[in-house]
């Protein structure tokens, strides 16, 4: 049986040295970058047999993205489509050339995964899986990527896989009218919920603390566990009527991008280990302490060092 399985999008993630506009550059670091990869590789690094379900074209481009995931120990599962017809997503990350420190422009637009069929994936992975994770990402790249998750959901529950899904907003996709209409409708086939408190209040139109935003989004929608991040603020989650708070690790951070992923990899990681949710929570927010240290998409880290984390084993090796 494999532990987790994810679905969505993966992108080349091109970004010029730091300090250096995109405009001007003659250098662009490649890395793969995608949610729901992200969640796979961090998780996988946690020791987590994980699976990644795709759709790219059989092109170098392709494969690149391929390589790298399965360098981390995640196994693709992906529809392979024809590389005259159908394209890799990309994005551009300039660190710098924005008041908030980065600036993210996507080219993404008719990617293969947009014409993604629940019937050219793996989905048994899913109904074989432990526990399955996609995001509020996936459903914004078409209307064929919005039915392949609501199928994939709904295979996962059937089966009895437990279904997590990270609210994961991106207003450079979509509104949050429509993105929330979206989301609700995909609810019923969620265990877990993680949602980020601004996504919460600006897009769910909740209002409250988290603590409130949890109770009310568990009751109308019957989650088994809701989890609510703050970002530094650290996170609460409500769980069979208990609520639990999570601080952040200290960290200084290098690179945010995919801090939430990371986050989730862990806290993932440690319920399929068997623990509660004030571990599964402590190894989300450690994992995400480790990820923003370090550049790229991915958490590239090892069991010892998130241990060491949350026992506070935070001097210099030497
Ligand atoms: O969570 C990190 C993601 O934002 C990044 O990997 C790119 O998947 C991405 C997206 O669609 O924004």
């Amino acid at each position: 049986m494999t532990d987790l399985v994810t679905f969505g999008e993966t992108m080349l993630r091109l970004s010029p040295p730091r300090g250096e506009r995109l405009e001007t550059t003659r250098d662009l670091n490649v890395q793969a970058g995608g949610a729901e990869s992200n969640v796979a590789v961090g998780a996988a690094r946690l020791g987590a047999d994980a699976r990644w379900l795709s759709k790219l074209p059989d092109s170098p481009l392709g494969r690149r993205i391929v390589n790298e995931l399965r360098s981390h120990g995640v196994r693709p599962g992906v529809a392979w489509a024809d590389p005259d017809t159908s394209r890799v997503g990309t994005y551009y990350l300039e660190h710098g050339g924005s008041p908030r420190g980065t600036n993210v422009i996507y080219d993404r637009a008719d990617a293969a995964i947009t014409t993604v069929e629940p019937d050219e994936l793996p989905t048994d992975a899913v109904e074989d899986a432990e526990w399955f994770h996609t995001t509020g990402i996936t459903p914004a790249l078409s209307e064929a990527a919005a039915k392949t998750t609501t199928e994939l959901l709904r295979t996962a529950g059937d089966a009895g896989t437990t279904r997590s899904f990270d609210l994961n907003y991106r207003s450079k996709l979509w509104d949050p009218e429509t993105a929330r209409a979206a989301y609700e409708d995909l609810f019923e086939h969620v265990d877990t919920l993680f949602v980020p408190r601004r996504d919460a209040r600006e897009v769910l139109d909740r209002e409250g603390d988290a603590v409130e935003i949890a109770h009310g989004l568990a009751t109308e929608f019957d989650f088994d566990a809701v989890v609510v991040t703050r970002g530094l603020d650290g996170s609460v989650a409500l769980h069979d009527g208990s609520v639990y708070e999570q601080a952040v690790y200290e960290a200084e951070t290098f690179d945010a991008i995919g801090t939430g992923d990371a986050f989730v990899a862990g806290y993932v990681a440690e319920r399929l280990r068997g623990g509660d949710l004030p571990a599964a929570l402590r190894w989300g927010s450690a994992t995400a302490a480790l990820k923003r240290t370090t550049d790229g998409d991915l958490a590239v880290t090892t069991r010892a060092e998130v241990r060491d984390v949350i026992e506070g084993e935070d001097g210099i090796d030497r």
